[in-house]
């Protein structure tokens, strides 16, 4: 375990050198060294981005699910590999040993086979953050099915797009779900989404929350008798390194949703190494992710990544305010959680209550703390350093996507000093470049344009499912010979990357490009302001103005809304200039989010221009109700 795990700053420059000079013989020690291999490959690396087609590990044979539980049982058969916490935290947490779980993973492998599941086939898995959740992804990638896990908060329409996109044979379910006081009917869902789906012919269901539901004869069965007869162990199915592990979509605002195609060695490869890394992983650490399971984030850094390590993971089903708002700081106190990774959309949520949920806890065991999925504002990450952090743990600002797989930009916790909306730099192995709008690489530092990835690392997707032209042209047609990610970033004096947001909503005022990130976090340091998120509108003389949505800490209370208006410009000025000032001002009370929880500024815009005849695929959206609104109050 050489150079598996980074301890300085000096080791990252080594090791990030090293890995640019010899990307082949790097990543060819870290997987000799840290996984099992049936059969050793033949080329570390084989690619042409044009096409493009990558593959890594080409000729070896493996299978990820006896790297992530089998290898471990020896020497940590009875430590805990999922810590599962309840909705409700009177019901009690559930500790699954790697000897279980990989006694629960072989009854389940068991049961998809004898349910003719063969190896190549797709598994629609809608189930809610319960343990067969977890077991099942591990399940199919047992027996060489793959997964497409598609996160239960979804509509029919969402989820029946996506069985018929991949031709699922099967749907992997449960009676309802908890969310909260809430109970949500995923079967009654699944069914809706079935009329539409006539190649499924079996559905599987887990028992959550005994509600009465409708079982179909003939296509329906109840999973826990299933599995109580299945036999407990399962030969692993012994896999190509590039056989695709699984199917993840991914929405973006047009068109039909993209099956992301992540295959099996470099996945494995490249989340356990940057999981060990980034989390500064060491053997008795409790680590816990608050993503879904049906996000990247949870597939990655809650299932594949922490297992291949031995890690122990938390897999929380609730939400962060019930039965109050100190519910992440209770479990974080209950298991002792040592790294603690989560999104800014919460951390912003948790910010706007009242400190007393937090010190309530105790939180003396963190050691890391994360984010993930979208800019982090500077007032955001003060509110998490300084009191969850207590000012002294790191916060790792990671940014990465569904099609990298895992995690491109990041500190290494005590030994990269962080800044505050700065991702730092890139991880080992990764190669960013920013570009011009001239497709001319932009050499030096303190520049800006578009993010691109020039050489290829282990966990990027292989190809879009059905559709490997759109898989070109999203993302190798932009920029030649170049991964282009579709964010804007900047590179500070340093070297730093900052993420300023899509470059679709980069919004041009008199000529000048303005990343949305930069100006929201600006306008976030107003002391009323909890949230914001601006877009352009067509204005007659600057061609574009920015329009500023502003969710106010205080709501109700009345406030004197010029003034306000005045002093969010006034910081905006100070901070960026007065060529960001915002033309309009909406206080809403709140923003229409992806279900993960990204701004969607697509509608926002829409809204702004007062073109809201037709949202565009609003499907994923989280909260319709605040659009209804926004629309209501628009200025
Ligand atoms: C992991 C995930 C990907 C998009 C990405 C960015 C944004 C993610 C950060 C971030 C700024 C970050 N996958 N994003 N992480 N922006 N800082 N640390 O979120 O496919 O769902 O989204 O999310 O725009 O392209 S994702």
């Amino acid at each position: 375990m050489s150079n598996y795990q980074i301890q300085s700053l000096e080791e990252y420059f080594q090791v990030y050198r090293k890995s640019v000079l010899d990307p082949e013989s790097f990543w060819e020690e870290i997987a000799e060294e840290n996984f099992t291999w049936h059969k050793r490959w033949d080329a570390v690396l084989s690619y042409d981005l044009n096409t493009p087609q990558i593959k890594w590990f080409e000729g070896a044979k493996l299978n990820i699910t006896e790297n992530c539980i089998d290898r471990h049982l020896y020497s940590r058969g009875d430590k805990t590999a999922i810590i599962f916490e309840p909705n409700d935290p009177s019901e009690s947490a559930e500790h699954i040993t790697y000897n279980d779980l990989k006694d629960r993973v072989c009854r389940f492998a068991n049961v998809l086979k004898e349910q003719g599941i063969e190896k190549g086939d797709r598994v629609c898995i809608y189930l809610p953050m319960i343990p067969e959740l977890a077991v099942s992804v591990l399940a199919c990638a047992r027996i060489g099915a793959i997964h497409s896990v598609v996160f239960a908060g979804f509509s029919a329409a969402a989820l029946a797009t996506r069985i018929n996109d991949c031709d699922c044979k099967m749907v992997l379910t449960s009676d309802g779900s908890f969310r909260g006081t809430k109970t949500i009917d995923l079967k009654g869902i699944v069914d809706e989404a079935l009329e539409s789906c006539p190649d499924i012919k079996k559905v599987l269901v887990a028992k959550r929350i005994n509600s009465k539901i409708e079982m179909k004869e003939g296509r329906d069965l109840w999973l826990q008798p299933l599995l109580d007869a299945a036999y407990r162990d399962c030969v692993p199915e012994i896999m190509d390194a590039e056989d695709p592990l699984f199917i993840l979509y991914t929405s973006g605002s047009t068109g039909k949703p993209k099956g992301m195609v992540h295959s099996t060695a470099g996945y494995m490869v490249y989340t356990a190494y940057t999981f060990k890394n980034v989390f500064q992983y060491r053997e008795d650490d409790v680590y816990w992710c608050t993503a879904d399971i049906g996000w990247i984030t949870g597939h990655s850094y809650i299932l594949y990544g922490p297992l291949a390590n031995g890690a122990t993971t938390v897999m929380f089903e609730g939400v962060p305010n019930y039965p109050d708002w100190g519910r992440f700081w209770e479990v974080v106190e209950k298991h002792k959680v040592n790294q603690f990774y989560t999104a800014p959309t919460a951390i912003r949520a948790l910010a706007k209550e009242d400190l007393s949920f937090v010190n309530k806890h105790d939180l003396s065991s963190l050691k890391i703390l994360g984010t993930v999925g979208e800019p982090i504002n500077e007032e955001a990450w003060h509110w998490y350093n300084d009191n969850i952090g207590n000012k002294k743990n790191p916060i790792v600002d990671t940014w990465w996507q569904t099609e990298t797989g895992g995690i491109m930009i990041s500190p290494i916790p005590f030994s990269t000093p962080t800044i505050p909306t700065f991702a730092t730099l890139p991880l080992p192995g990764i190669q960013p470049t920013l570009m011009d709008e001239h497709g001319n690489e932009l050499k030096g530092n303190q520049v800006d344009g578009h993010l691109c990835i020039k050489f290829p690392w282990p966990s990027m997707a292989r190809t879009i499912w059905g559709n490997h032209k759109r898989y070109k042209e999203t993302y190798f047609s932009t920029y030649k010979n170049k991964y282009f990610t579709g964010d804007g970033a900047l590179r500070d004096s340093t070297g730093y990357y900052r993420i300023t947001g899509r470059v679709d909503d980069v919004i041009i005022v008199s000529g000048h490009n303005l990343g949305t990130a930069p100006i929201e976090d600006a306008i976030n340091e107003h002391t009323a302001v909890a949230e914001s998120a601006i877009v352009g509108f067509p204005h007659e003389i600057k061609g574009n103005a920015l329009y500023g949505y502003v969710i106010l800490k205080e709501t109700g209370e009345s406030r004197d809304h010029t003034n306000l208006r005045k002093e969010i410009n006034q910081i905006i000025t100070e901070h960026i200039g007065p060529i960001a000032k915002l033309d309009k001002v909406q206080f809403v009370i709140g923003l229409p989010k992806t279900r993960s929880g990204k701004i969607m500024r697509r509608i926002l815009r829409k809204i702004a221009c007062k073109d809201t005849s037709n949202l565009g695929d609003i499907s994923t959206l989280l909260n319709p109700e605040v659009v209804a609104d926004i629309m209501k109050n628009v200025v």
